[in-house]
This record gives structure tokens, sequence and C-alpha cells, in this order.
């Protein structure tokens, strides 16, 4: 089918707000992550090199959060998947969020942008591997025998997003644009909205989240409230009445 007669594309760009709701701390709110760790020395490639223990205990830890927290989707990642098996073109969940909560939640098509909990890669093989495992500095890469090159599988600051043709491709199709839930502090994901927007003038930009972002001026719609409260009738709008 020409491009042309496709229906619109739907992107849904979520970060940790749309799972604050299943237990799963935030970074910038009060008690965040990043009220409580100094990201500089747990998210980044030189806090690594400068201290793996402190970066692994730190990865370590949060894991066992989302595991305490009996973590489970809730009804905005529900409300999600179902615009996914209803809309009659392609949905897109574009997630800053290691946890896997959109997929336990049903939907397809997401794309891990800064990587998923429960996987590791090493630093001299590459190879990434499916493990809950704790690291440490002594940890030997299952693949090539390497001692202390693995590391959490996700994406620190000052490093390349993961997936960026994948989506520059699906943002390029995009006609109605959601932001879920993230405070737009990080880029590049932050720039998603302006990249959309530019490609195709008649897309539609709407802001879902707790409170305003100072984003504001970049979306066409805000939508302020819990995501379970919010999301869900949303979705049940588009797929009633569409987005014009
Ligand atoms: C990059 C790791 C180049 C996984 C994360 C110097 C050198 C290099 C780069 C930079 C630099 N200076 C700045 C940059 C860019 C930098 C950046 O943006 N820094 C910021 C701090 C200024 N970005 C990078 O380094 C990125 N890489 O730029 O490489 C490049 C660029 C383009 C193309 C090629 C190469 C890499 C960024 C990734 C860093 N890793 N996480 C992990 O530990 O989880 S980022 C981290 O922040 C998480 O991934 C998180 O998802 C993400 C964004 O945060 P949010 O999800 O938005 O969460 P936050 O707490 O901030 O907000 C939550 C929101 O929810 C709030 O608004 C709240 O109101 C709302 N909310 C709360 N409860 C609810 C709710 N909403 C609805 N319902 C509720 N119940």
């Amino acid at each position: 089918m020409h491009q042309d007669f496709l229906p619109p594309g739907i992107v849904a760009l979520t970060g940790a707000g749309i799972s604050k709701e299943s237990g799963i701390d935030t970074f910038r709110d009060e008690g965040g992550l990043w009220q409580r760790f100094d990201l500089e020395e747990v998210a980044t490639m030189e806090a690594w090199h400068r201290d793996k223990k402190k970066v692994l205990d730190f990865y370590n830890d949060t894991r066992r959060m989302f595991r305490a927290a009996h973590m489970a989707p809730n009804a905005a990642h529900k409300a999600l998947a179902l615009l996914e098996r209803k809309y009659e073109g392609e949905v897109t969940v574009i997630t800053q969020n290691i946890d896997p909560l959109h997929e336990q939640a049903g939907s397809q098509r997401v794309i891990h942008m800064h990587g998923r909990d429960g996987e590791i890669r090493c630093m001299s093989c590459g190879t990434v591997t499916e493990s809950d495992a704790d690291l440490s500095p002594a940890s030997v890469c299952p693949h090539c025998k390497a001692v202390g090159e693995l590391r959490p599988n996700i994406v620190w600051f000052g490093e390349m997003p993961m997936h960026m043709d994948e989506i520059d491709a699906v943002l390029e199709r995009c006609g109605l644009f959601l932001s879920i839930g993230t405070s737009g502090d990080v880029y590049p994901a932050a720039g998603f909205v302006l990249q959309v927007r530019r490609h195709n003038r008649r897309a539609r930009a709407v802001e879902l989240n707790l409170e305003p972002t100072g984003n504001e001026t970049l979306f066409h719609e805000h939508i302020y409230g819990p995501a379970t409260l919010t999301v869900p009738p949303y979705v049940e709008r588009v797929l009633a009445y569409g987005w014009k």
C-alpha cells in the first residue's frame, strides 16, 4: 500500500512517570533517584571507569527495587497496548524506561532507547545476555571470559541512545505524538516532538503528564494528572473520534 494511503502512525514516548503508579521511582520527582544519587557518579562511562563497584552496586540495588515493587503494568500501560490492538495504523511505544511493563501489558512494538533491565553487556566482546544476577568487578563474561567487563545493558549519559535509526523512521511516519510521564529533561528523547512536527506540519502533539514540564509550547494539547487517570480516557477518545 502506498505510504500516502496508510493511516498516520501514532508514537507514544514514555518516561518514568508512566511506571510510577506501578511502584517504580521516577528520577526527578521528590524522592526520585537523581534526588538521592548523583547521576555523574553512577550513570556515566566516566563513573564506570572511576569506580565499577559503586556503579554496579547502584544498578544491583535499583533492579532489586523493581522486583520488590512487585511491579505490574498499570492502566496506562494497558491503554497503550489496547491502542496498538485497535488502531488501524502503526502504534509504536518509544520508552526511556528500562522496565518490562509495556511488554507485560501486551504492547508488541516497544523500543527501549535507554536499554532494558535484565540484560547485561560485555565491554570486551560486546555480547548482550539476559541476566538478573548482581554484577561486580569480579563478574566473568559467559562468552569471552573477560573479568570485570560486564555492565548493565543500558545507556549512560554521554552514550548514544539505542535504535536511533529505527526511531527516526518511526517519527517520520508519525501523525500523533504522545509524550507520557516524562519530564522532557533528557535529550535526544526530549527533542522527538520537534522532529515529528518539523517532518509533518499536520502532526498533533499531546503531553500527558502529572504536571506541566516546561515544554508546553511544543505541544498542541496538555492533559495533566496521573497516567492511570489520563491515558485510558484519552485512548478511548482517539479510538472513537480520532485526533484532528
Ligand atoms: C546523548 C539510564 C549524544 C538508564 C538514562 C554532555 C555530554 C553528552 C551528552 C550530554 C551532555 N549534556 C547533556 C547531554 C545530553 C544528555 C542529557 O540530556 N542530559 C540531561 C540531564 C541534560 N543526554 C545524553 O547523554 C544521552 N546521550 O546525548 O548522546 C547523542 C545525542 C543524539 C544522538 C546521538 C548521540 C543519553 C541519555 C540517556 C541517559 N540514561 N537512564 C537508567 O538508569 O534508567 S536517562 C534517565 O532519564 C532515564 O532513562 C529516564 O527515563 C530519563 C528521562 O527521565 P524521565 O523518564 O522523564 O523521568 P523523570 O523523573 O525526569 O520525569 C518523570 C515525569 O513523570 C515527571 O515530569 C513527573 O511529573 C511525571 N510523573 C510522575 N508521576 C506521574 C507522572 N506522570 C504521569 N503519571 C504519574 N503518576
